[in-house]
């Protein structure tokens, strides 16, 4: 998983932006649509601080059972 955020995590700021979020997600292409994309970002930042730090894409993915762990 860290390598996964750090692969996300461009800048290495310690926190996912949207410019980030929308980088790796094109990238996988797991997403199509920018307002998919922006509903999938808005639920990941959890606190709305416009950031998606480490525990909250750990909560989404544990969730979506990308976590074995
Ligand atoms: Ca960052
Ligand atoms: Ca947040």
């Amino acid at each position: 998983l860290k390598n996964l955020f750090d692969f996300i995590d461009t800048d290495k700021n310690g926190k996912i932006n949207y410019t980030e979020f929308i980088a790796s997600t094109v990238t996988d292409h797991v997403m199509s649509s920018k307002k998919n994309l922006e509903n999938v970002f808005n639920m990941l930042d959890k606190d709305g601080n416009g950031y998606v730090d480490r525990d909250e894409i750990m909560g989404i993915l544990s969730q979506h059972g990308h976590i074995s762990n």
